[in-house]
């Protein structure tokens, strides 16, 4: 019999995506979807999904029994804007979900586990450009510390229980099947939403504040090449540097504008402001690119375009 996939998380921003990407490539029935709400149609009606709370053990564990879950996808987080407001439920969250797949596998009743980190376990005192894969990291956010926390974790696990666990630091991710939640990087993707329905927008960072960012097309991929790599070549077992291109929301106003010159921005920078300024604003993600090959496709005019025009296609 064929194992199963389980995604923890399926109907965020990246899980939503994530899970159609997996049914495509490895069978609807193969991959169970699981969150503690319902998601979209599409990830409804194409194959199996579970109502699922990430942090209970024993919930996590009878589907992967049932469904002789091989793999699994640990989707479910807080981000770095909402966990600064509910700062024990983001560790609560954040920790709890991901102890509960390490020891899954510990108990060798999973094989391999994808966690995403991201750029917030990076701090002020990072170098801030072309941050190395191996740096000072003293991350500031209650995220932040979440992510470098559990990627320490996730090297022990590897190192001490031989646990097959898989991670890169997500950059922040602009996609148009499923909104953002919570994020600081959520900007970009409001952005190109609001210039299609007002023709304006008042972005909460200010206009040179640049950021690492990625297309959702190449994160999914990134994710699925990672956990078919052999593990031979893995090198890092806490989180690979992942990079794809680096803006500004004033450059992105501009990428914009190329298409719609009647877009005008605006900037009010709130308590986001201090959560970029202490992450990068670019990432050198040689690492990743040598040990699996990894390569972004989407670079702003790219992502701008195809934003646009799928965004056009829903309303
Ligand atoms: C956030 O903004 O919190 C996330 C991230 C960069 O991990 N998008």
């Amino acid at each position: 019999m064929q194992q199963s996939i389980l995604i923890l998380g399926a109907c965020g921003q990246i899980g939503t995506e994530l899970t159609l990407a997996l049914r495509e490539r490895y069978g609807n029935e193969n991959v169970i979807a699981s969150d503690i709400r319902e998601g979209s149609d599409s990830l409804m009606n194409s194959g199996p999904f579970e109502i699922l709370d990430a942090t209970s053990y024993d919930a996590v564990e009878e589907i992967v029994m049932h469904y002789e879950v091989s793999e699994v996808y640990l989707m479910a987080a807080m981000l770095s804007a909402t966990a600064e407001k509910f700062p024990e439920r983001a560790w609560n969250l954040n920790m709890n979900s991901l102890f509960n797949v390490l020891n899954l596998a510990k108990e060798k009743k999973i094989d391999k586990i994808f966690w995403p980190s991201s750029i917030a376990v990076f701090g002020k005192n990072t170098p801030k450009e072309n941050t190395p894969q191996h740096t000072l990291m003293e991350p500031s956010t209650v995220y932040g510390i979440s992510k470098q926390t559990g990627e320490r974790w996730c090297a022990y696990y590897n190192a001490k229980y031989d646990v097959d666990v898989r991670s890169v630091r997500y950059p922040g991710l602009i996609s148009w099947k499923t909104q953002p939640g919570g994020g600081t990087t959520d900007y970009a993707v409001e952005i190109y939403l609001q210039a299609l329905e007002e023709g304006t927008y008042n972005c909460f960072l200010k206009e040179d504040t640049a950021l690492p960012m990625m297309f959702m097309d190449d994160a999914i991929r990134a994710a699925i090449e990672l956990m078919e790599s052999a593990g031979e070549k893995l090198s890092i077992r806490s989180s690979y540097n992942l990079g794809a291109m680096s803006f500004t929301p004033g450059e992105i106003a501009g990428s914009i504008k190329k298409q719609l010159p009647e877009f005008s921005i605006s900037y009010e920078p709130d308590f986001r402001q201090a959560i970029a300024d202490s992450w990068p604003s670019s990432i050198d993600d040689s690492q990743a690119r040598k040990d699996w090959g990894w390569h972004p496709e989407f670079d702003l005019e790219r992502t701008s375009a195809e934003m646009l025009k799928q965004l056009r296609t829903l309303n």
